[in-house]
């Protein structure tokens, strides 16, 4: 089914080719992951939450793979945790910029960022648009399946960079703040989930949320679930490994 959803992304002019890549990679991580919620995913979800609600001027970055999977999902988050949405593409076009942004109007999306006035420094023009008054200024950037170059521009920014990638190992992983190794189907939801649950909390406490999060071992969390899936299901022999407790 989300295949045939990223598929129709592609049909109705939203979703880029690349994104299909993109997709069939995220779909062989998720197989590993074994298609659940890791703990530790979890973990990651719940500091990411904290993140946005800690921040002053939080921006949720949407591309075309998230707006053909999560459209409902990723208005609901911004909503939640007030943050706007900003359509910020990798491969980009004005027109399919303009189309997910109308999509997304059309489905209630009310905050949302829509100028390409801002430069981020260091990268190659099209892929540095963005808006001046959005992810330039930003505090805090949710980017969901991103390019490794960009996030690295935004965290050498001195932005708080919350990314969601099924790939522990890729580049936009391993640089960003808070990494949330999940599909975003369900690691949109778990984060507004989280959000709504920490909302009553005092900034403190939220605080220490973040700053307890440790996301170079939370990643090592994430190959361990993989290494662990793999043996688990006879595929690799691996007799002197030696897994973390929590797992
Ligand atoms: O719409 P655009 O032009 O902005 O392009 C969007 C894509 C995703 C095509 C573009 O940003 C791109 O090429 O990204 P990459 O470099 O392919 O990285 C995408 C990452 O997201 C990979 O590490 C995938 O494993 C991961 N991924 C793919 N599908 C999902 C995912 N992570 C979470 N949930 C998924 N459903």
């Amino acid at each position: 089914m989300t295949r045939e959803t990223i598929v129709e992304g592609v049909r109705n002019g939203i979703t880029s080719m690349h994104g299909l890549i993109a997709q069939g990679r995220g779909e062989a991580f998720d197989y590993l992951i074994g298609e659940k919620t890791t703990k530790s995913a979890a973990q990651a979800e719940k500091a990411a939450a904290a993140a946005l609600l800690l921040a002053e001027k939080p921006v949720i970055s949407v591309n075309g793979n998230v707006a053909a999977l999560v459209p409902r999902e990723i208005i609901r988050l911004s909503e939640s945790v007030n943050a706007p949405l900003e359509v910020n593409l990798f491969h980009r076009t004005e027109e399919r910029v303009n189309k997910i942004i109308e999509y997304l109007r059309s489905l209630g999306a009310k905050k949302m960022f829509t100028k390409s006035n801002g430069t981020i420094p260091g990268l190659e023009h099209e892929r540095g648009k963005v808006d001046a008054e959005g992810i330039l200024i930003a505090d805090a950037v949710l980017v969901p399946l991103e390019d490794g170059d960009r996030c690295k521009a935004l965290v050498e920014m001195g932005k708080i960079v919350l990314a969601i990638d099924l790939n522990p190992l890729s580049r936009t992983a391993q640089c960003a703040t808070i990494t949330i190794v999940d599909n975003i189907t369900r690691a949109v939801p778990n984060i507004s989930k989280f959000a709504e649950e920490l909302k009553s909390l005092k900034k403190e406490a939220l605080l220490e949320l973040v700053s307890e999060f440790d996301n170079k071992r939370n990643l090592a969390l994430a190959m361990e679930e993989i290494v662990k899936n793999l043996y688990g299901r006879g595929g690799i022999r691996t007799p002197d490994l030696q897994l973390s407790p929590e797992l």
